[in-house]
This record gives structure tokens, C-alpha cells and sequence, in this order.
């Protein structure tokens, strides 16, 4: 890739893209069209997008593979309980977008109604890091069970006694019969930097990015 071009992931598809292509659009990135591409230059500027799953950006961003990234701090923060040089990747702005909130949820009018609770309980996950941390901090033992997704479904099927999961108008907990006691974690997108961002010849074009967006945050509240 090269030096003096800016690249920056965001997800190909799912509930940050319409957030991070609307960022973008209004800070007046013109993307050329390409089909399904996995990068895609912007006409007016020297800046690459590249599409990827939320969960590879923080990756391709500490790795040096993109300069910046947009995710969800839900995502961040996982991996960087994982790994160290993600720990060390700097958020540079909050987004505004995609909001929501990981919560502890149970089944409704069951035995566990408090974090206290979920001592010598199971608790299923699409996050274990961000869980245990918080178990940790709580001095609380539980038996963390990561699951891929469908995590609501986990106490009906006898997998889990909790969950610690994504909510945002609580509808699926609610469809699911389970309720939430306690937030482990406030998210929205961000804008994160890789550790070598700043050295090459696209820090301009950094510069300006970040300026627009701020604006685009700025004009929305
Ligand atoms: O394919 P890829 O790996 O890129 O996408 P993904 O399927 O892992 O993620 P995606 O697109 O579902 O979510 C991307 C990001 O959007 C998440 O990491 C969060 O930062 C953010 N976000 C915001 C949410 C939600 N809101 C949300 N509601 N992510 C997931 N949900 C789930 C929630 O867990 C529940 O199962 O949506 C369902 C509906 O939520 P309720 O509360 O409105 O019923
Ligand atoms: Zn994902």
C-alpha cells in the first residue's frame, strides 16, 4: 500500500456500516464505485476504505495493515483484553453511532436478579473478556461460556444460567423472557489509530479526516 495514501477500515456489513458510510459521505469522501470490493479508493482525496468484519479491525489497524478504524468500543475492548497491541491502539474520537450497551441479563423471575447472583453460575458470551474483567473486578466466580452468537437463546436451552450480551432496545431480551440487572459496558463507534499512523505521508489527509468528522459529530448535537 502506499505511504502516502490513508487507509481506513470500517465494516463491510452489518450495524456500523451505514453509520461509518454516512461519516464518511458527509465529511465528502466520494468512494469509487467497485463491487463487493475489499478496498475501495476515494476520488477526492488520497485515502483507501477498506470493508472488513468489525472483529478484524482492530487487528488490521495495531498490525499496521490500515492506518485508522472505525469499530465498536464493544469490540475493541474484547480484543484488547486478548491482545497487548491492541490494549495500546489510541481512540482519537467518539462517532456518535451505534450505540448500545453490554449488559447482564437472566431469565425473568428467576433466581439470579443481582451480580452477587452469579456466583458459581455459567454465564454465556459472544464477549469472555470483557465478562471476566468484570466478574474479576466484582470478586465474583462464574463459569464463562463463549458462544458465537444466538447468545439470548442460551438459559431457555439449558446452556447457560446468564448471559452477558449486546442490547440496545431490549427487545430481544425481552422476546426471550430474560432481564437485564446490571451494564458491563456503554459502546458506540470510534475512530482508532494504529501506532504508525502519524509517521507516514497520509498524516495530512489524517488531519483533515478527523477535523471533518468532528464536525459532522459537532453538527449533529
Ligand atoms: O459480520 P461482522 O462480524 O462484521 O458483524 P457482527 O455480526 O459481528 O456485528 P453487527 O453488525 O451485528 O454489530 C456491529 C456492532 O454494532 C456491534 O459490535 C456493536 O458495537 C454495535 N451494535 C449496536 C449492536 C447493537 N447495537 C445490537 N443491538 N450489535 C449487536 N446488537 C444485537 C443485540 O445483541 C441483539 O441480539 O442486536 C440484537 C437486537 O438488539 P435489541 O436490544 O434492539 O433487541
Ligand atoms: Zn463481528
Amino acid at each position: 500500500m502506499s505511504p502516502d495514501r490513508l487507509t481506513l477500515a470500517v465494516q463491510k456489513k452489518g450495524r456500523l456500516f451505514e453509520g461509518s458510510e454516512d461519516l464518511l459521505k458527509r465529511a465528502g469522501v466520494k468512494l469509487a464505485y467497485a463491487r463487493d470490493a475489499l478496498l475501495r479508493r476515494a476520488e477526492n482525496m488520497p485515502l483507501d476504505v477498506m470493508f472488513i468484519r468489525d472483529d478484524d479491525i482492530p487487528n488490521f489497524v495495531a498490525s499496521g495493515a490500515c492506518d485508522y478504524g472505525i469499530v465498536g468500543e464493544n469490540v475493541l475492548y474484547e480484543m484488547a483484553s486478548r491482545l497487548p497491541r491492541v490494549a495500546r491502539l489510541e481512540t482519537v474520537t467518539k462517532l456518535g453511532f451505534a450505540k448500545c450497551k453490554l449488559k447482564l441479563a437472566a431469565p425473568n423471575e428467576g433466581t439470579i436478579q443481582r451480580v452477587e447472583d452469579l456466583a458459581g453460575k455459567t454465564i454465556a458470551t459472544t464477549y469472555p473478556g470483557l465478562t471476566d474483567k468484570f466478574l474479576k473486578e466484582r470478586g465474583i466466580e462464574a463459569e464463562i461460556i463463549e458462544m458465537g452468537g444466538s447468545v439470548e437463546v442460551a438459559p431457555r436451552m439449558g446452556i447457560a444460567d446468564a448471559i452477558c450480551d449486546l442490547v440496545s432496545t431490549g427487545a430481544t431480551l425481552e422476546a426471550n423472557g430474560l432481564v437485564a440487572f446490571e451494564t458491563v459496558l456503554e459502546s458506540e463507534a470510534v475512530l482508532i489509530r494504529g501506532p504508525r499512523a502519524a509517521q507516514n505521508g497520509a498524516a495530512q489527509t489524517a488531519e483533515l479526516l478527523i477535523e471533518r468528522f468532528q464536525g459532522v459529530i459537532a453538527s449533529r448535537q
